[in-house]
């Protein structure tokens, strides 16, 4: 009998939908590989590999690529149903689906739109969110040189800059108002995770690293869910960046 091959899960570390993927894989019990990539050069390489630029990104036995969060998720749930990542009422999924694409295109983005004019403003924290990975390091005097150009291009890349992230911030009590109003209608948060659960709560603690926002969070029902369901990321930027009321 041919051996059957463990998914590889293209990432780059500390990176949110990756998380997601990677909590969705673990709660089906799923042995997999994961093959960190560097970012922002990441993009050239699943460009070619699977035709679009994003982690997270995987291929399956027998060669399937699939490239994305929530298709992933999808076909991690056709491939592996038990446990299932979405519920079987035809409402109630309905509802987590609809979480699950706001935290996709909606919320997902704030992260990258507030973390990298945050880290332009403060490169000496860049290497935190290094830690635990498993690419080379490179030197503190490497990173403060390539600092301007690797945060240059990473707002490029995510079409932010300050202005653009502090307008972010002032929108983000809305959105975590949504995300408590998710839990509190309990589409997310049951005893039993679900894709939107694993789609947001990486989200949260990412936008938990940078040390304006923590204080906007900390004290809501979303901190500790966000807590319950997804690990805690490297990464520290020092409060100070941002104004916030
Ligand atoms: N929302 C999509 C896209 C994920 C995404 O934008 N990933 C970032 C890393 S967190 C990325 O690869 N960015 C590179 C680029 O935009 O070219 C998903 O959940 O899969």
């Amino acid at each position: 009998m041919m051996a059957v091959m463990a998914p590889r899960l293209f990432l780059v570390h500390g990176s949110h939908p990756c998380v997601t993927v990677e909590l969705a894989l673990q709660r089906k019990g799923i042995e997999y590989r994961t093959v960190e990539l560097l970012p922002p050069m990441h993009a050239a390489v699943t460009r070619v590999l699977f035709g679009q630029r994003t982690v997270p990104a995987i291929t399956f036995d027998g060669g399937e690529k699939v490239s994305g969060s929530r298709a992933i998720l999808r076909r991690l749930d056709e491939l592996h149903p038990d446990p299932p990542l979405l519920p079987a009422d035809a409402a109630a999924r309905e509802r987590v689906l609809a979480a699950e694409a706001w935290g996709d295109e909606v919320f997902q983005p704030v992260a990258r739109t507030v973390l990298w004019p945050a880290l332009a403003k403060r490169p000496d924290a860049i290497p935190s969110y290094q830690r635990g990975s498993k690419l080379p390091g490179l030197p503190a005097p490497v990173i403060k040189l390539m600092a301007p150009g690797i945060t240059a291009a990473e707002q490029k890349l995510n079409a932010t800059d300050f202005p653009t992230a502090e307008q972010a911030v002032r929108e983000l009590p809305a959105m975590l108002d949504h995300i408590d109003q998710l839990i509190a209608d309990g589409v997310i948060g049951g005893a039993e995770p679900n894709a939107a659960d694993f789609q947001i709560a990486p989200t949260v603690r990412l936008l938990m690293t940078v040390g304006d926002l923590r204080p906007m969070i900390e004290g809501r029902p979303l901190a500790d869910w966000a807590r319950a369901v997804a690990p805690e990321p490297p990464g520290a930027v020092p409060p100070g960046v941002y104004a916030t009321a």
